[in-house]
């Protein structure tokens, strides 16, 4: 176990790095400061187990998007070998299964503390030292701290007039009761169509006696075609796995599979249909990569987008329906693209019904249902919020950060979140952040952009360790250069296109409207980041001597 390094006479725990968060990136960087760099690390975690949002997200068809061989950690060849995936791509139990194996396997929750939901975290720069205090009152304190908190924890729960008189039951997908939810016999309500949602509905019609979908924006979505593994690929996968690797690694998204290098103009029609055809029997979200200019050419775009559209007029049998399905206001892949098991199939079951709430948007919840502003009403028993996340700033902004004289993050971002590489922001020394707005983060297989940011975070505080100096964050400036390069990424593609998208903050009222993830790539963003460290961690202002610092 790591050594608590001091208690001070407050019963503050000191520890050299403290991390919060036990999901994925919460494991690596307890393994990397602990078990590599020989540090006393923690993790504290609110909670009650390791998973992060896979031990929220227990939503009724919960699972991942990324093939489960590529959803993985590979630091680790022994990982990869104690692991077997059962399916394609992975359900919820599954992985928290496996992040459980990792932990275990690593000897890692000796280090944890769960139940502990960080209230505040202030630098104190005398001690040179983060203060932190948890929700029930505890403290602790060290001079690395790394939120590993997810880009996607923050439940956004829309501010709905009557929710409170609502005499059903109400959850959102995001904070779902562990015991499950019995919706047998039950009139459901489910308010969103993002990827939650488009998972959700065709497992809460099977069970549900009716099941309302309100859509606001119509979802592309393509057929995930999941299925179990069957031996031959599991084999396959384990002897293949420097090569899944570096293929991972080459690619803008992190997924095992190139982007197409020619452009969706270079074809014929029937050619480009054949290849959408194709990747849409496949399924899954290489049909992204279909082309190298879907996401940065309109009239590309709009090849993918009138297949898509055209599969659904296929699929749902009833006209009306259908057009409200395909009527998707903005170009394919510029939201998070969804993938599904039977979401349009399932309008075509009879206890399904589709609510248009743009044209007829929710006015309140009252105690038997939803009332639509036309006065329409859905009586329910239970509301279901698929309703998305305070993304990629919620849950930091959360923790009330507070850095160098006083400033909290809050304010320091009130204009949008500012960083360098995503990882680090001026004013808040030895803060470190895995998956932050301006990394690639949430346009990634996950896992691939957390070990590569863990990595890069270990090394760094390597580096702050060898070479003597206490502190290290971003100048201004580079900050500056940073938000530039993030906006011109962004904006040499369509995705800014979607107005309403959480990528840009839009889906939270008051948020302010930035782009937030790196749209360079993956690959591009690794290699910037690694000439970064090469030139001495270039950017970034490496001072104190830690002579000076306090134990
Ligand atoms: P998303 O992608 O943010 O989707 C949320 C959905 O909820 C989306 O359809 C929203 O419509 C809808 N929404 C939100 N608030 C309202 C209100 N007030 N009324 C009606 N509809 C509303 O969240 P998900 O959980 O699906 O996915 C998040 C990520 O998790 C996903 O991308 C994966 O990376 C995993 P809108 O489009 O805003 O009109």
């Amino acid at each position: 176990m790591s050594e608590v390094t001091s208690r001070d006479g407050a019963g503050t725990q000191v520890f050299d790095a403290l991390i919060v968060g036990a999901g994925f990136a919460g494991l690596y960087q307890l393994h990397c400061l602990r078990d590599r760099l020989g540090l006393s690390a923690h993790v504290l975690e609110a909670a009650d187990g390791v998973g992060g949002t896979w031990w929220w997200n227990r939503y009724p068809g919960a699972r991942c998007d990324s093939e489960s061989h590529a959803y993985a950690f590979y630091f680790s060849d022994e990982l990869l070998q104690s692991w077997d995936w059962s399916e394609r791509y992975p359900q919820q139990p599954e992985i928290l299964r496996y992040l459980n194996h990792v932990a275990d396997r690593l000897d890692l929750k000796r280090d944890m503390t769960f139940g502990a939901r960080v209230a505040a975290a202030e630098w104190d720069g005398a001690a040179t030292l983060w203060r932190l205090r948890t929700e029930d009152g505890r403290r602790y304190a060290a001079r690395y701290l790394v939120t590993a908190v997810g880009c996607l924890s923050s439940a956004n729960v829309p501010d709905i007039p009557g929710l409170g008189d609502f005499a059903g039951e109400w959850f959102h997908t995001g904070t779902w009761p562990h015991g499950g939810v019995d919706v047998a016999g039950k009139r459901v309500g489910m308010i969103g169509t993002g990827s939650t949602g488009i998972q959700a509905a065709p497992v809460l019609a099977e069970a549900a006696a009716h099941l309302t979908v309100f859509q606001r924006t119509a979802n592309y979505s393509i057929p995930a075609r999941n299925r179990p593994l069957d031996d031959t690929f599991k084999a396959w996968a384990k002897a293949h796995a420097a090569e899944i690797r570096q293929a991972m690694h080459s690619t803008p998204n992190g997924h095992p599979w190139p982007l197409g290098e020619r452009s969706a103009h270079d074809v014929d029609d029937a050619e480009r249909e054949a290849l959408y055809r194709a990747a849409w029997e496949k399924g899954g979200l290489a049909l992204r990569a279909t082309f190298r200019d879907i996401l940065t050419d309109r009239a590309a775009n709009a090849t993918a987008a009138a297949f898509i559209k055209a599969r659904i007029r296929e699929v749902v049998k009833d006209p009306a329906t259908a057009a409200l399905l395909a009527e998707v206001d903005h170009p394919f892949a510029t939201k998070r693209p969804p993938i599904d098991t039977g979401y349009f199939e399932t309008f075509n079951r009879d206890n399904v019904t589709l609510v248009d709430v743009r044209a007829d948007p929710v006015e309140r919840i009252t105690p038997t249902g939803v009332r639509l502003r036309s006065g329409t009403e859905h009586p329910l028993d239970i509301i279901v919020f698929a309703t998305g996340f305070d993304a990629m700033t919620g849950a930091l902004l959360r923790m009330n950060v507070t850095g160098r004289d006083g400033l909290p993050l809050a304010e320091a971002w009130a204009a949008g979140p500012r960083t360098h590489l995503g990882l680090q922001a001026a004013g808040f020394p030895n803060l470190f952040i895995v998956t932050g707005p301006g990394s690639p983060s949430v346009l990634t297989n996950m896992p691939v952009a957390i070990e590569q940011h863990v990595e890069w975070i270990t090394d760094a505080i390597a580096h702050l360790r060898a070479t003597g100096a206490a502190t290290m964050e971003p100048t201004e400036d580079a900050m500056d250069r940073w938000v530039a390069h993030v906006n011109d990424a962004a904006n040499a593609t369509l995705m800014p296109e979607a107005g309403h998208s959480w990528y840009l903050g839009a889906n939270v009222p008051g948020k302010p409207r930035v782009f937030m993830p790196y749209a360079g790539g993956m690959a591009r963003y690794r290699r910037i980041c690694a000439e970064v460290a090469a030139n001495g961690y270039e950017g970034f202002v490496l001072a104190g001597d830690r002579a000076r610092v306090p134990a």
